[in-house]
């Protein structure tokens, strides 16, 4: 294997000096913190700045105006969070990969006089681990805690336990603050959100996280649409879990944003391509390109994770409608299931390039806690650890059932290693060649330039450089459009160049 370039800034977190003798803290003042995680050495570093999570930008959109709130991604490579003025209040959002992060974060406001609220999905897994670490948990829902827990701290009644639920109508729910976001760092700020649970329940996936009472919920088109319109960026990326549940409701939405003239990519089922005249309303709308959880090319795999959806044998046609339209397609495998054997990397290999995938993004199995998986994996003994900072997706956690854990880690790189080689991305190159330029600049800019993606990070360039290209992919886009319209229902081949969403 090629020893890959990793800077530390990328591997390690900013030290917390330990030195620091803050002043008092400043009342009515929270600070909101997502901690810093190691990156996947092997995948793009692009895809950390892609769009933002909305954990906290959900809860800030919920802050009483008597407060003042401010928000901090270590992620962004800008050294740890700030302290001056020091915050009366801390909340962190905790995933079990920065877990440990987080609680050192924890610790350090909290030994210098702050609050700490801890909230997030491994708080809902795992509350009696976080428990210690905060002086109060938001467990699930937490935009409507997040204003009850400051009048609370306010008033010296904080309580140990806040508990929200995800049954309350989504559309009420105010739009998340995106202002608070360092716009020059991502590539684009506009995450938007629609829909809010799945119509499927595998049991790999967090939504089947024991306690995890998650309907399947919708905010209004109107909402979105204007969420997106006041955010002022030409491309936004959708971080629902499928905004394929419900086809109705997804036509709706994309005629409601088609005469934005913008561009958008979300993550899907590849049951959407159902309907193919769906498909061409999401082209009409601006979806320049899905993200398609595939899983695994193995019907018994599929079975076994309790996914519903169409054969595999019938996803390269799939595939197919979606290129038709103009829509790239990043598809997401997960390596290690019972019915993987050795031969699982080429052949997935194989297929994303017979195919011509423009993207694709690997994940080692992972049974996160709480998960029927993780109750499978845990009752069978193949758990080899729980050291919850290597379950990224990108770590071997488990002993798998038809090869070695080292078969499987190294598969894993194998993949990666052999879809950014040169001969991988040009065997993939769109069948219109006058997408081809495009989408080889996006390959190479995306997969292959780990060095620039860390310059771009560390001196907040992404958002600067990237504009033009965008901008250009937009503009394609539009012109691609006119002739979907003019052409009715035999659409053109041309593939539009996009950005393709990582997430
Ligand atoms: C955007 C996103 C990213 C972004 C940004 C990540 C980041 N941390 O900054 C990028 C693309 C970089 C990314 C990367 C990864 N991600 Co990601 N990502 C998402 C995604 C699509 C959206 C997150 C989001 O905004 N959700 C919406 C918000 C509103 O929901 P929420 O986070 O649950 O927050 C609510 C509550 O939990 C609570 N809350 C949360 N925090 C706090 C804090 C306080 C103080 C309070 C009061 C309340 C509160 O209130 C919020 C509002 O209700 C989710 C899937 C999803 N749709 O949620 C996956 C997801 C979070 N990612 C996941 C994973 C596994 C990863 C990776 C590890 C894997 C990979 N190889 O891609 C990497 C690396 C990140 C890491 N090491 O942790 C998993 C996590 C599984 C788990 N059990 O932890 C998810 C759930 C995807 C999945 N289907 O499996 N990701
Ligand atoms: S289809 Fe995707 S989002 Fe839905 S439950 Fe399965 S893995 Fe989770």
């Amino acid at each position: 294997m090629t020893r890959l370039w990793f800077p530390r800034e990328m591997r390690d977190a900013p030290i917390l000096d330990e030195g620091v003798r803050p002043d008092p803290p400043q009342l009515h003042y929270a600070l909101l913190i997502n901690p810093f995680y190691p990156k996947d050495p092997h995948a793009s570093f692009g895809k950390h700045v892609l769009t933002p999570s909305l954990a906290l930008t959900s809860i800030a959109a919920a802050t009483p105006p008597e407060w003042q709130v401010s928000y901090w991604d270590e992620n962004l490579l800008q050294g740890p969070p700030p302290w001056k003025p020091f915050p009366q209040v801390v909340g962190i959002t905790v995933h079990l990969t920065f877990a440990a992060r987080a609680y050192a974060l924890a610790r350090w406001y909290r030994e210098r006089g702050a609050k700490v609220i801890l909230g997030g999905l491994h708080v809902l897994s795992c509350p009696d681990e976080a428990a210690p670490h905060a002086d109060a948990l938001a467990v699930g829902e937490g935009v409507q805690l997040w204003g009850r827990i400051l009048r609370d701290s306010e008033a010296g009644t904080l309580q140990r336990v806040y508990r929200g639920n995800f049954r309350r109508p989504y559309r009420d729910e105010p739009a998340p603050r995106r202002d608070l976001l360092p716009r020059d760092s991502f590539l684009t700020t506009t995450s938007l959100i629609a829909t809010r649970g799945c119509h499927n329940r595998c049991d790999f996936c967090y939504l089947s996280t024991d306690g995890l009472r998650m309907p399947y919920q919708v905010r209004d088109v109107e909402q979105v649409v204007e969420e997106f319109r006041a955010d002022g960026q030409p491309y936004a990326v959708f971080i629902d879990n499928n905004l394929g549940s419900r086809p109705d409701y997804l036509r709706r939405l994309c005629r409601a944003l088609r005469p934005l003239e913008k561009i958008w990519s979300a993550a899907v089922t590849i049951d959407v391509t159902d309907d193919p005249s769906l498909v061409r309303e999401m082209a009409l709308a601006g979806c320049t390109g899905v993200f398609v959880g595939f899983e695994s090319l193995s019907n018994d795999n599929i079975a076994g994770a309790g996914k519903k959806g169409p054969r595999t044998e019938d996803y390269a046609r799939r595939v197919e409608v979606l290129h038709r339209y103009g829509i790239q397609v990043n598809g997401s495998f997960v390596l290690g299931f019972d019915h993987d054997g050795p031969d699982v990397f080429e052949r997935t290999a194989e297929w994303i390039e017979k195919n011509r995938l423009e993207c694709a993004t690997f994940h080692i199995l992972t049974p996160y806690p709480g998960t029927p998986l993780f109750a499978q994996m845990e009752a069978e003994g193949r758990l080899l650890h729980k050291e919850w900072s290597q379950y990224d997706t990108a770590h071997v956690v488990f002993r798998p059932k038809r090869m070695t854990p080292q078969q499987l880690a190294a598969g894993y790189e194998w993949c990666y290693e052999r879809l950014c080689s040169h001969r991988s991305i040009w065997r993939r190159r769109p069948r219109d060649w006058r997408a081809v330029l495009p989408y080889l600049a996006m390959s190479y800019l995306y997969k292959r330039s780990n060095r620039i993606w860390y310059r771009l990070i560390r001196h907040r360039l992404t958002a600067t450089v990237w504009h033009g290209l965008v901008e250009w992919t937009r503009r394609r886009h539009v012109r691609f459009r006119q002739g979907l319209e003019a052409a009715e229902d035999t659409a053109p081949t041309m593939s539009a160049a996009v950005v393709s969403a990582g997430v």
